[in-house]
């Protein structure tokens, strides 16, 4: 059945596709067509049932010869604005030192920070710009981008703007988060409170009022940021009208999922030691869990996150890159969706919607974004595959023939 049709003229029609519309499960239409008026979907049905010829439809007309279609994918948790890179640290941890003895020694978050507080606007745009078209190259068209790797108002904020230009200069929606609170800088080592007052007090009501973001997270561990602290900064962006996000129980179990839920966060993220009780507050809040099966893998943990209780009590499960240089340096979600079936066994589907309208829902943009759906967001990949599942099997190899951001090819460079 065809979904919508009023308009006459649209401006562009893609026909004789297969359309996984990411609408109840893959939502797939078979012989589809998609037309697209204004940078949003305008009709989505079968071939047969076009009210007339393509060409006498549409102003341009793409014939898929029977391809799939699906929405545009979502990476919802990304560090991907810094400088340098960690393979030192990487050589270290192989011989058995771990990610929480590094970060102890000062190196780990601490280094990268140090390298981006070097860099000029243009020298990490430069770098970034690399890693988002790679990201794009695997059939991404919307981003979050977290700060974190600045640490002072200044670097903090540089990194914000880095993320807004990265908007400006390509074809991509880009959301940003503040992540002040990804680690105590070392000038604040002997009073991590202090640091927090900073954050409470001068950061987060400078972010609200020049709009350099529209999310505050918080990493919640021993090594971080403690439960008190999460929650006084959780007060303070709601205060400003910004919305929560969490970094919770990636490396033990400290509540924090809880605590973020009881602020109706839009996601928490990581949660391989989420216990029983986070799971159930988390069904109960609406708050999407993030799982980062790349982290997982190239930390080489072994606490998997509580599946199938998430799945049990329906809480969403979007999926993301976590791109960052300590503990994710991954820039293709085609990985991400595989990882999150070979190492935290979902389902292809799920993968799917993880990577589509379950990180819509965690960017808080489900209402115009990922899923194929009338008056949505024309943002859409075309993939040589012959059904959906095939995105999460392959290991390395990119099946995508084009991109579309607002219903216009998009240059894969
Ligand atoms: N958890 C992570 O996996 C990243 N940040 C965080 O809070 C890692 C950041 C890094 O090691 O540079
Ligand atoms: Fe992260």
């Amino acid at each position: 059945m065809a979904k919508n049709m009023q308009e006459k003229f649209w401006d562009s029609l893609w026909t004789n596709a297969q359309i996984c519309t990411a609408e109840n499960g893959y939502g797939l239409i078979h012989a589809g067509a998609i037309a697209v008026k204004n940078g949003k979907f305008s009709w989505i049905g079968k071939m047969k049932e076009l009210p007339g010829n393509p060409h006498d439809l549409a102003i341009n007309v793409h014939d898929l010869c029977d391809k799939t279609i699906t929405p545009g994918f979502i990476d919802c948790h990304t560090h991907l604005i810094y400088g340098g890179n960690r393979a030192k640290e990487f050589e270290l941890r192989l011989q058995g030192v771990t990610y929480e003895e590094i970060a102890k020694q000062g190196g780990g978050i601490q280094s990268t920070v140090t390298a981006t507080r070097n860099m000029s606007h243009e020298e990490l745009l430069q770098q970034s710009l690399l890693r988002v078209k790679a990201l794009m190259q695997t059939g991404v068209t919307t981003i979050e981008i977290k700060s974190g790797y600045g640490l002072d108002w200044e670097t903090e904020a540089k990194i914000l703007q880095v993320a807004a230009m990265l908007e400006n200069d390509l074809p991509i929606t880009v959301k940003k988060t503040f992540l002040g609170a990804h680690s105590v800088p070392k000038e604040f080592k002997q009073d991590s409170d202090k640091y927090v007052d900073l954050i409470c007090e001068a950061m987060i009501p400078r972010i609200a009022k020049e709009k350099l973001a529209n999310a505050v997270d918080v990493f919640c561990e021993k090594i971080a940021f403690s439960l008190p602290q999460t929650k006084r900064i959780f007060a303070t962006a709601i205060q400003y009208g910004l919305a929560v996000k969490c970094h919770a129980e990636q490396l033990s179990d400290s509540g924090a999922a809880k605590l973020a839920a009881s602020f109706h966060a839009l996601s928490v993220d990581h949660l391989e030691y989420l216990s029983v009780e986070g799971v159930h507050a988390l069904a109960e809040s609406g708050t999407v869990a993030v799982l980062l099966p790349a982290a997982f893998y190239f930390l080489r943990e072994k606490k998997l996150p509580p599946i199938d209780l998430l799945r049990q009590l329906h809480v969403p499960m979007a999926l993301a890159s976590d791109c960052n240089p300590g503990t994710s340096p991954t820039t293709s979600m085609l990985l991400v969706l595989n990882m999150a079936c070979t190492l935290f066994s979902l389902t292809p589907e799920e993968a799917l919607l993880g990577v589509t309208i379950h990180a819509a829902k965690a960017l808080g943009i489900q209402q115009t974004h990922g899923s194929i759906s009338i008056d949505k967001t024309a943002d859409f990949a075309i993939w040589d595959v012959t059904h959906p599942a095939e995105l999460a099997y392959y290991v390395g190899y990119n099946p995508l023939c084009s991109l579309i951001k607002e219903g216009k090819f998009v240059n894969l460079f």
